[in-house]
């Protein structure tokens, strides 16, 4: 990234009309932050602008200055939209028919009334000039707007604005800067430079409060490794400018809800930590959301939560079992050599080296954990040079416990019985026929589990069952 680049996108947006503004999913405050305050600039410069996510706003975000301007209507290259303006009108009834080839769209209204001058009209995707992906790594990361509109990534140019190391560079300009701890950190200075060219001062209260909100959100409120003197040095700015830093502690930090409460409680209580391998990790289950009645997003911090309370930990995880019954998983590291994102990509995710995240599909909760964890020891033992043991000393291969208490039993009827009426050699028979089914149970054992060492699937760890 440089000077260079940024001059690039301060021109193409100059040269662009009618541009679509694009956050990543997941929406978090730096994500929504960098969509909101590049829509109100754009505005000001007389431009045509959308903001699409295609991810709801979580309840923690809803403060922020402009959030209604984000859509989360789907969007797809062919479509034509008739907007009614109802901003002031109930409507009481919508129908739609069809009639000889014309279609006929009713809107009755409760009380108030409907003219012309509530209507517009718009194109869907291929009317754009400009996408402006903000936060995204990944095109894959905007979910169904890209996936569903691949075609108009490749028609229409694509300016990525992000900071994460993993990102792909797949825009014709990529402003990436993997050294910035938030992308509304790295939209101060185009905004700047948009305001000196345009000769309009741009930033107002309300867009330096957006920035500040994604470097707050991005640094855990300046705690975490990401933050840098120049983190400090662009938040100083941006409360010069009028960002209201109160208003982002005050709803993003102290505002807690009795159901998050609940849940980070349930989160908290099922902590594991392996010492040796210097790993803490949770997991939330559905039905934990479902019992504490909270959402999804309302795992928000718990993460950094985790940190704070993690002394000694090099990795940290949370796994989240989403509702479309994927596994979330967030990876934040307290030591730079321990690479987050390098884990992230095992999985397929991505992001920084001290704070990453990845999705597993088709696979529980359960099961997704045992393979994270024991990956993350694997990488451990390697980077520590830790002796694996679990092997030798913690295999709990419930089947063998049984087989062999079964064992035990039969051994002990044996022997009572043999006290009264076995002969010496019933006994040796018997006992030849225990040792070939012990034998015969571990050779059908080993042709079970024809698996490399390193992905076993029935020992290792003591596993915590999710109840
Ligand atoms: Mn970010």
């Amino acid at each position: 990234m440089t000077i260079n680049t940024q001059k690039q996108v301060v021109e193409l947006i100059k040269r662009s009309k009618k541009i679509l503004i694009l956050p990543s999913a997941p929406v978090d405050g730096d994500s929504i932050g960098s969509a909101i305050s590049l829509y109100i600039a754009l505005k000001k410069l007389q431009k045509e602008v959308t903001v699409i996510s295609s991810e709801q706003i979580p309840e923690v975000l809803q403060f922020l200055p402009n959030i209604k301007v984000v859509s989360n209507r789907m969007i797809s290259s062919g479509d034509f939209i008739i907007t009614l303006d109802c901003k002031n009108i109930k409507i009481e009834n919508i129908k739609s028919e069809n009639e000889d080839g014309k279609i006929n769209i009713t809107v009755t209204p409760k009380e108030g009334r409907l003219s012309e001058e509530n209507i517009s009209f718009s194109s869907g995707g291929i009317d754009y000039d400009l996408i402006i992906t903000v936060d995204t790594a990944e095109l894959t990361q905007l979910r169904d707007t890209y996936e569903k509109n691949i075609e108009m990534f490749h028609q229409i140019p694509v300016i990525n604005i992000d900071h994460h190391v993993s990102n792909s560079h797949f825009g014709k300009l990529n402003f990436v800067d993997i050294m910035a701890s938030s992308t509304t950190e790295m939209l101060l200075p185009i905004l700047e430079e948009l305001s000196s060219e345009e000769n309009i001062n741009l930033i107002d209260e309300d867009i330096a409060t957006l920035l500040l909100a994604g470097i707050i959100t991005d640094t855990g409120s300046f705690q975490n490794a990401n933050t840098t003197p120049k983190a400090f040095a662009r938040a100083a700015q941006l409360i010069s400018y009028g960002a209201r830093q109160q208003e982002i502690i005050q709803h993003v930090y102290k505002t807690k809800q009795l159901s998050q409460l609940k849940l980070w409680g349930r989160v908290l209580s099922k902590i594991q930590v392996d010492e040796k391998h210097r790993i803490v990790w949770s997991a939330v289950s559905r039905q934990d959301f479902k019992d504490t009645e909270s959402l999804d997003e309302q795992t928000g911090d718990i993460i950094d939560e985790l940190m704070t309370n993690a002394p000694g930990a090099e990795v940290i995880v949370l796994l989240k079992e989403k509702e479309d019954g994927a596994i979330s998983a967030s990876v934040r590291t307290t030591n730079p050599s321990v690479d987050a994102a390098k884990i992230a990509e095992n999985f397929g995710g991505g992001g920084h080296n001290q704070a990453a995240g990845f999705r597993i599909s088709n696979m529980s909760l359960m099961d997704a954990e045992y393979k994270i964890i024991n990956f993350l020891k694997d990488y451990q033992e390697e980077r520590l040079g830790v002796i694996a043991e679990r092997e030798e000393s913690k295999i709990i291969d419930v089947e063998e416990l049984m087989h062999q208490a079964k064992e035990a039993e039969r051994a002990q009827e044996i022997m009572n019985n043999s006290v009264i009426n076995k002969t010496a050699e019933d006994q040796e028979a018997s006992s030849k026929k225990k040792i070939k089914s012990v034998e015969k149970e571990q050779t059908s054992k080993k042709e079970f589990n024809p698996k490399s060492p390193k992905d076993k699937t029935s020992s290792g760890v003591a596993y915590r069952f999710e109840d």
